[in-house]
């Protein structure tokens, strides 16, 4: 690990580090590598560096390729609870499944590219609206990038879930590997991360680590590493549990994590061997899947079931003077009295003594609680001034 960088190369990485374009980031990592002697001491982040501006250079040429006059049809506002992305190759079944669940009615054909601008739909999953957009494909069945790769991918990074559509009848594992990568080159990951760690740069008092969790590296090294990438003052909060890689991650790379499901469609035509080996890697990385047929309704009842879910979200039923809202109020689990109250009411939140509950957060039917007690799927409060 390069402890001791020339000064000006420290500069040019701190450079990155406080650079809002792509641009400007890829000038200062350029720069920081022009200054970075190379030696076996200096190899690794000298690679990491080299990786991070091929993959800036990659999203430059992207943005550059969509056209801006386009941005607009390619926004859909965001009705009902949350908004869900379908996204995939050309003809897995996204329109199918989209109308398979939503009020929509897209238009399904063997052709590939049918769908060419994102396409809404409202699901009714009991009393929740939730809304699911269909992408235009960001593969072709040969999985070749197409014109819409960027934007929809773009479009489902601002989504509250992404349905990963894989047909089922042609190479799954080619497929998903694909569609993974790609989510890598614009900062998308599904796997659920063992850890969380945020990095607060400060003007002065050193490197700090607070560790809540696990870092599976010592503090010399940690520190060193932020060091060579230009980061001298910081507080560096880690909860589970973390290595070097991880922490590498979070200071060099912007990823962010979407919830996702990936839907096995057409499995009436599944080629399953590959299948099975696919979906034991799935297992292993805790990213659920569900097998469907869009074309004769097979699994999309379960994948109703796992939106709904995957989402975390529950039901909060208000009741005044003794008579439930017939709506319920849709928030994240986790959700408190107090942050109900203050959804319907500014002054509620302030005014309010107590609430009564019925439901499964309380032992006793009705029983009386105060603001911060934590609610859950399907109960009914009553809040009291
Ligand atoms: N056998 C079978 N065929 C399906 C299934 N789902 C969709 N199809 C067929 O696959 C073809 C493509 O379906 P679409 O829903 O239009 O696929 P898409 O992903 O929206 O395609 P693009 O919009 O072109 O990217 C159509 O001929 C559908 O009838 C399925 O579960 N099983
Ligand atoms: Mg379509």
């Amino acid at each position: 690990m390069p402890a001791n960088l020339p000064a000006e190369a420290q500069k040019a990485l701190a450079k990155y580090q406080a650079a809002k374009t792509i641009e400007g980031k890829i000038k200062a990592l350029e720069e920081a590598l022009s200054l970075i002697p190379a030696h076996k001491g200096t190899e690794k982040l000298r690679g990491r560096i080299r990786r991070r501006i091929s993959e800036l250079r990659r999203m430059a040429e992207r943005k550059a390729a969509a056209k801006p006059s386009r941005r607009d049809y390619f926004s859909i506002p965001k009705e009902g609870a949350a908004q869900i992305a379908l996204i995939g190759a050309a003809n897995s079944g996204k329109s199918s499944i989209l109308k398979a669940l939503t009020n929509a009615k897209p238009l399904v054909a063997p052709y590939q590219l049918t769908t060419t601008k994102p396409t809404p739909g409202m699901m009714l999953y009991e009393d929740v609206e939730l809304q699911l957009v269909e992408l235009p494909a960001i593969l072709t069945e040969e999985l070749e990038e197409t014109s819409f790769t960027g934007r929809s991918i773009g479009f489902a990074k601002n989504s509250d879930l992404i349905l990963i559509v894989i047909d089922s009848s042609r190479d799954p594992i080619a497929q998903f590997k694909k569609i993974i990568e790609l989510f890598d080159e614009f900062g998308v990951t599904i796997k659920p991360k063992s850890c969380r760690i945020e990095v607060e740069k400060k003007d002065s008092g050193g490197i700090r680590l607070i560790v809540f969790g696990k870092l599976k590296t010592s503090y010399r090294e940690a520190s060193d590493l932020l060091k060579s990438m230009g980061i001298r003052n910081a507080v560096v909060k880690i909860w589970g549990e973390a290595d070097l890689s991880d922490l590498e991650d979070s200071i060099l790379r912007e990823l962010v994590f979407k919830k996702a499901i990936v839907v096995f469609n057409k499995i009436d035509m599944a080629n399953r061997k590959n299948l099975a080996i696919l979906e034991k890697f799935l297992e292993n990385n805790r990213i659920s899947f569900v097998e469907t047929s869009a074309e004769n309704g097979l699994g999309t009842e379960t994948l109703k079931k796992m939106i709904f879910s995957t989402l975390g979200l529950i039901r909060i039923y208000t009741q005044r003077d003794g008579v439930k809202a017939e709506k319920p109020i849709v928030v994240e689990r986790g959700c408190t009295v107090k942050e109900i109250a203050r959804i319907i009411h500014r002054e509620l939140a302030e005014r309010m003594k107590y609430a009564r509950v019925w439901g499964k957060s309380v032992k006793i039917q009705g029983q009386q609680v105060g603001p911060e007690h934590i609610l859950e799927d399907g109960d009914v409060i009553e809040i009291y001034t």
